[in-house]
């Protein structure tokens, strides 16, 4: 395991309770001394620990710190798994690179926060792409410390889907933050918002399952519930109260002027799936 921040750890933490024998390796080599106290051999150098075993973990920040940590290191036969949030297109380039130096390649894309990490009732898991091989030979230790879903052989779709994940959340992100923003100052405490904001947000992911449905039958009409002519004119009242609490609509306009564009080329009928077709450049 290469790797010992705040996900590394719990990752090794993980195996190391199931009783899976470990090398770890950190830059900061401190950071290994309480997996060492619960079992795990540290070793000196990232090569070393490359050399322990077959299966080497690698969850470091970022793809310049595995191509760092990883440059001249013997490869040959290993098996590697790198666990860092890149693009698709590293991940690609990544596999590519590892079949070059003789060993085989599965990235993964981890749906989860440390603390989720070995607890399954919380729901962790990991999307896995690449070597399918790989994959089953090592499938139940990698199931230890989170559930896994395998994507497919390209290596780029384990990052596909969890930047499509990600990205969907920041979207959600953002609207929280604007329903915050507005009952900021009022009498209204965000603690009794906070229910109401979660179980309405819950209620609406059920377009998630229409919007896909149409996007595969081509048909952006069919089961319509709220029409995007409706719901352009319905935008002004939200602008609106923005300007009369003194919010910014800046988290709000982006997505409005896309649904204002669909409006504009006639598809007043269908509800918001045709923005996807817009964004795709
Ligand atoms: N933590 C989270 O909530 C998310 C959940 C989803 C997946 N991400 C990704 O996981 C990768 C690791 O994230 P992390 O949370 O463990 O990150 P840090 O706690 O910041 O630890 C970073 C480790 O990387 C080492 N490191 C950084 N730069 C270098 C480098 N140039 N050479 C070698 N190692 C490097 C760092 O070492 P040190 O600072 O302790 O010496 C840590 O071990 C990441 O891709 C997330 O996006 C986490």
């Amino acid at each position: 395991m290469l790797g010992l921040g705040a996900m590394g750890t719990a990752l090794a933490g993980a195996w190391l309770t199931a009783g899976h024998p470990l090398t770890v390796w950190n830059r900061t080599a401190a950071r290994a001394d309480a997996l060492a106290a619960r079992g795990a051999t540290v070793a000196a150098t990232a090569a070393d620990a490359v050399a322990a075993n077959r299966l080497v973990v690698v969850c470091l920040l970022d793809d310049d710190s595995v191509d760092g940590t990883l440059a001249g290191v013997d490869l040959t036969g290993k098996d590697l798994v790198n666990l860092i949030t890149g693009t698709p297109g590293q991940a690609r380039a990544r596999a590519a690179w590892a079949e070059r130096r003789g060993a085989r390649y599965l990235d993964g894309g981890i749906m989860a926060v440390p603390p989720m990490i070995g607890v399954p009732s919380a729901g962790p898991y990991v999307f896995y792409s690449g070597s399918p091989e790989l994959f089953e030979e090592h499938r139940t230790a990698l199931a230890v410390p989170a559930g896994t879903r395998y994507v497919g052989a390209d290596a780029g779709y384990a990052a596909l889907h969890d930047v499509a994940l990600l990205s969907a959340m920041y979207g959600m992100f953002a609207g929280v933050a604007h329903a915050f923003a507005l009952v900021r100052g009022e009498a209204v405490a965000p603690g009794d918002l906070a229910p109401l904001l979660g179980s309405w947000l819950t209620a609406m992911s059920g377009s998630v399952a229409r919007t896909a449905e149409q996007l595969e039958s081509g048909d952006y009409t069919g089961g319509v519930v709220s029409n995007l002519a409706m719901q352009v004119a319905g935008r002004a009242t939200l602008l609106r109260t923005a300007e009369e609490h003194g919010v910014s609509t800046e988290l709000l306009d982006p997505y409005f002027r896309l649904m204002e564009r669909r409006l504009e080329i006639g598809s007043g009928d269908e509800d918001l799936t045709g923005v996807v077709d817009l964004l795709r450049r």
